[in-house]
């Protein structure tokens, strides 16, 4: 019998909590890039759960198996080795905990900034051990997944009417933009069974802030989203294929149209979960408002004015599963 009398790792007792019994996500809306019809089911899918499936997305498998297998390299390190990028100041190597809120989750991660250019000192120390692999691994993955978050979004811009095409695309693409990128590992808990009916938290419900987030994980199951009338469901992995998931700032920017989506990890009693996630955000001096030509005659702005360093400041100052967007309501 195991005996959790010392459980040396489980001792964030605020990571253990009662989730109700989920059931699998059927419904979740599968889209073909290629298909004629892509730019009006995802408007449908995002207006609906602000979160669906990409398939036939054209990133290389290869892309995704080879920075997956750097990721699992990196994360077997000692943890002194690890530590020497952390802890993350957002950048850099962090377990445990996520944030500075006081925050925690079953899970080790990397942060890293898009741009090449703000490449700071834990970063580098992230790609130490094995530098051009990793780096080119790295490298690679985002620019493919990148060109794709692009497209998606001008589908979208394209499946809502808005002109030009390129209106939220080009927030992404900006030289400025203040895209970021996570490597997340969850480890196995062997002893998650003994937890009789309670459940271990990888990464603890939340929105993301940002536009858009791409999410691709191995064959580990953990995903789960909230729908709308607040029932949480889990979806699948599927290892070849993208998630896509609605972010805080396209909830503002459509004035409330597409949703952001609320969602969580939970560990695996057996298998490392591992996720790549590519956060799309816009330049810094962004100021974030619904787009005029979404609003219709007479139609309130649901929200305040702000930019997107006022609200990735107000956000970072937030616990993960706060309402963010509350402050910045209209009243
Ligand atoms: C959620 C989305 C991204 O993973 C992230 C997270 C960030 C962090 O891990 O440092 C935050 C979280 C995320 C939202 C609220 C704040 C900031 C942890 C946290 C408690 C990198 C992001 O941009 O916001």
């Amino acid at each position: 019998m195991v005996v959790l009398s010392q459980p040396a790792a489980l001792d964030h007792c605020s990571l253990i909590k009662t989730c109700k019994p989920t059931s699998v996500f059927k419904e979740i809306p599968v889209i073909d890039l290629r298909d004629p019809e892509a730019k009006t089911l995802i408007v449908k899918a995002c207006e609906e759960y602000g979160f669906f499936k990409l398939v036939n997305h054209g990133v290389p498998m290869e892309f995704m198996t080879r920075l997956e297998a750097e990721a699992f390299r990196f994360f077997n390190l000692p943890q002194s080795e690890k530590d020497k990028a952390g802890p993350p100041d957002p950048f850099g190597y962090g377990s445990k905990r996520i944030g500075s809120n006081g925050d925690v989750g079953w899970i080790e991660y990397i942060l890293l900034n898009t741009n090449p250019q703000v490449t700071s000192l834990k970063t580098l120390t992230i790609f130490r051990q094995n530098p051009e692999i990793f780096r080119s691994a790295v490298n690679d993955y985002i620019l493919a997944v990148k060109r794709m978050a692009f497209e998606v979004l001008e589908l979208m811009a394209d499946g809502l009417k808005i002109e030009p095409k390129n209106m939220l695309s080009r927030l992404l693409r900006d030289e400025k933009s203040d895209s970021c990128f996570r490597l997340n590992h969850y480890p196995p808990c062997p002893e998650l069974p003994v937890l009789s009916g309670r459940n271990l938290i990888g990464f603890g419900e939340h929105t993301d802030p940002q536009i858009i987030s791409v999410l691709r994980s191995n064959n580990t199951s953990g995903l789960q989203i909230c729908l709308r009338d607040g029932t949480w469901v889990s979806v699948p992995p599927d290892q070849s294929s993208f998630f896509i998931n609605v972010g805080d700032a396209l909830q503002v920017m459509t004035n409330g149209r597409l949703r952001s989506v609320r969602h969580r990890v939970l560990a695996d009693s057996l298998k490392s979960r591992v996720s790549m996630i590519y956060f799309g955000a816009p330049p810094l001096n962004e100021r974030i408002v619904p787009l005029a030509s979404l609003l219709a005659k007479g139609e309130e702005n649901l929200y305040k004015e702000f930019t997107w360093s006022e609200y990735k400041t107000s956000a970072y100052k937030s616990r993960l599963a706060d309402h963010r967007l509350g402050p910045f309501e209209k009243t």
